[in-house]
């Protein structure tokens, strides 16, 4: 596999409903799109980083500063004999885990595309589909509670709520005398600390599967102690960059649930690592989302089909995010369930070419 030329370019959709979680809202969502070529075959990925670093520490402006001036240039006219051939060249690079994970997932398509075999099969992945189920912004309770109803009336099999100081133990209480056996979690996205021990014990009533990210995105320490007086399983989402933070979060019980985002943690080589770690735990894990498009959203798909995955993941139906995908094939949720994209090889769809070129600028060329 050696790789020709490569393609970056900035993708932006509008979103269907505005997204908001406890550190902002988004309207639309804004992406590097990564194609690589070798021998007449493309593979894709996109980055996951937000413009501002308000997720995590990595922003746009310097993923693609990474990705122009080393990760690009580093795989133009190299012989990769397998996706793992790439690790030398990342390896210098503190961080940037987005950044990294764009060049290595387009390179794990490609390599399977190589192959002629679905993702799923490379990565030792099984099964046409994956259990599904949605993230609901923070918005009015009462419209919140129609929401719930409607996405476990489409079958949805857990719902995550997104919330804030001022928005959680009314709308929990709500939620629960609503929908009684529904399978809820919340997603706090760092926004609580230690001194709000008391409220999130309080939280244990509601018979949570799980409190996502409750804690700094940086800190495992505090996590651990919070654990500690907490019945309801802590699931750790932005702290888990690499395969050492999820030893050292394992090791300490500061979560009893893992999240894996692909396009977080540096791709599927420490994706794999972190799955297989957890497993070794008995920790479950799921698949978390970023508002993919649907390249990104078939990756995820992809990675889900490994046994560990036994949650269900935030890899919902294209249609809830945009009014229009940048790939052929439309990725919908069926009672549940998402169907894995095994038409072809690699992550499975193409690109709607005259479509993405209308919400996408000029793409930059990269040749040797
Ligand atoms: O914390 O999981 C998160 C979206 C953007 C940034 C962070 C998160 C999310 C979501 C949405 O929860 C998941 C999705 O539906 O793609
Ligand atoms: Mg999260």
């Amino acid at each position: 596999l050696t790789i020709d030329s490569a393609e970056l370019r900035l993708v932006r959709l509008p979103l269907v409903t505005p997204f908001t979680i406890s550190t902002g809202t988004m309207t639309e969502k804004l992406f590097p799109l990564l194609t690589l070529r070798a021998n007449g075959i493309e593979g894709y990925a996109e980055g996951v980083m937000d413009p501002l670093p308000d997720y995590l520490d990595e922003s746009l402006p310097g993923a693609l500063a990474l990705l122009r001036t080393v990760l690009i240039p580093g795989v133009l006219g190299r012989r990769l004999a397998n996706p793992q051939a790439i690790t030398p060249l990342i390896a210098p690079w503190r961080g940037h885990r987005m950044a990294i994970a764009t060049l290595e997932m387009a390179v794990w398509d490609l390599w399977a595309k190589s192959l002629g075999l679905p993702l799923a099969d490379v990565l030792g992945g099984a099964g046409n589909s994956v259990e599904v189920g949605v993230s609901l912004g923070i918005g009015p309770i009462d419209e919140t509670m129609n929401r719930i109803a409607a996405h476990l009336d489409q079958g949805y099999r857990r719902i995550k709520l997104k919330v804030k100081p001022g928005h959680d133990l009314a709308l929990l209480r709500a939620a629960r005398q609503e929908f009684p056996g529904a399978h809820l979690t919340v997603d706090a996205n760092s926004c609580y600390s230690l001194a709000d021990t008391a409220l999130l014990q309080q939280m244990d009533a509601f018979d949570l599967d799980y409190i996502e990210q409750p804690l700094a995105w940086s800190d495992l320490h505090d996590h651990a102690t919070l654990q500690a007086r907490l019945r309801t399983p802590i699931c750790l989402d932005e702290s888990i960059r690499t395969v050492q933070d999820c030893r050292k979060a394992l090791q300490t019980d500061a979560a009893r649930v893992i999240n894996i985002k692909v396009g977080r943690s540096g791709g599927y080589i420490e994706s794999l690592r972190i799955h297989d770690l957890s497993a070794a735990f008995n920790v479950p894990v799921w698949c978390g989302g970023m508002l993919e498009s649907g390249i990104g959203r078939a990756h995820n798909i992809h990675l889900s089909t490994l046994p560990n995955f036994t949650k269900p993941g935030d890899v919902s139906s294209a249609s809830r995010y945009f009014h229009r995908d940048i790939i052929e094939q439309k990725l919908e949720t069926e009672a549940g369930y998402m169907a894995v994209p095994r038409e072809g090889a690699g992550i499975g769809v193409t690109l709607d070419r005259d479509f993405l070129n209308r919400v996408s600028d000029t793409p930059e060329e990269f040749r040797p």
